[in-house]
């Protein structure tokens, strides 16, 4: 499918997709969004494609929702016509782990957009930020949540009141990101996460995924329980059998997903 505010390459078993509005520091808008979640729909399909990465430029992730485009806007127009439809809704149904590769901005939109990947590689050049509240508004696409899980509500609230930005290091420490790497390593480091679980069972994989998230969304007990059913069903898979052989036997396991 043809693109214009995105890129998408699959090679090697992984989906790139690469937000691409360069004049406009990648800032989201419906067209973004929209095509976005298409790619990511179609990449959950697509068995060339076991692991995704969603990246932006050097310069910017992605900026934020693009500010020209919601200026405008009155209270009834976006009560009763959403700006991103449920494109937002769409890419948080995706399936396949999505790994966030970001350097330079994610901010506003553009943290949430990478906050609700499964995981962010950040450059060292990475600035992370809720700055809605200078535009005399807040987060909107999940950020007082996500953000507020993933470092607490100090830092949080510190982030969301200020609207200051946290740097690659700071957002490591407070857990925002799993790991920094240098601007010109980012996509390697990317690629070679990505392949790593690419290599793996893509049902184990998906059930991680699956369990990892439910600690979002569910009380303790309920969490266990629920790992505790995940984990017994991959016991009917063919994996299991085989990836517990091929630790006795000394080799690599040889996975089919089934
Ligand atoms: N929107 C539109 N254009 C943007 C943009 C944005 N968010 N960010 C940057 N740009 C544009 C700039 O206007 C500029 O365009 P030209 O003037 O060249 O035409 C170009 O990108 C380069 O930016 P700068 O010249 O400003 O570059 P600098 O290096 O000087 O500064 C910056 C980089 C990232 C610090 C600065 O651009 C900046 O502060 N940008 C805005 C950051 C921001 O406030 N982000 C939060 C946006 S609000 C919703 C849910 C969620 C949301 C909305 C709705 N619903 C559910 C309905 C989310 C809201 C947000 O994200």
């Amino acid at each position: 499918m043809a693109y214009e505010t995105i890129t998408v390459d699959i090679s090697d078993d992984i989906a790139l997709i690469t937000l691409n509005r360069p004049d406009a520091l990648n800032a989201l808008n419906p067209q973004l969004l929209s095509e976005l979640a298409d790619a990511l729909d179609a990449a959950d399909t697509n068995d060339k494609a076991r692991c995704i990465i969603l990246t932006g430029s050097d310069k910017a992730f992605a900026a934020g929702a693009d500010i020209t485009e919601m200026a405008d806007k009155s209270f009834v127009d976006v009560v009763t016509n959403p700006l991103f439809g449920d494109s937002f809704e769409r890419i948080e149904r995706i399936q396949k782990p999505i790994i966030a590769a970001v350097s330079g901005y994610a901010l506003g939109g553009g943290c949430e957009l990478a906050m609700a990947c499964d995981f962010i590689i950040a450059s060292d050049t990475a600035k992370f930020g809720q700055p809605e509240i200078n535009l005399g508004v807040i987060a909107g696409l999940g950020g007082s949540q996500r953000l507020t899980r993933l470092v607490g509500k100090s830092k949080s609230m510190d982030m969301h009141l200020t609207g200051r930005f946290m740097d690659a290091t700071e957002a490591e420490s407070a857990g925002l990101v799993s790991r920094v790497v240098p601007a010109k390593k980012l996509l390697d480091e990317a690629r070679a996460a990505a392949g790593k679980i690419a290599e793996k069972s893509q049902l184990a994989v998906k059930a991680a995924k699956d369990v990892v998230n439910r600690s979002y969304e569910t009380t303790l007990s309920e969490g266990i329980r629920y790992e505790k059913a995940v984990f017994q069903s991959l016991f009917a898979t063919e994996d299991q059998t085989e990836g517990m052989a091929a630790f006795k036997e000394k080799r690599e396991a040889q996975f089919r997903d089934r």
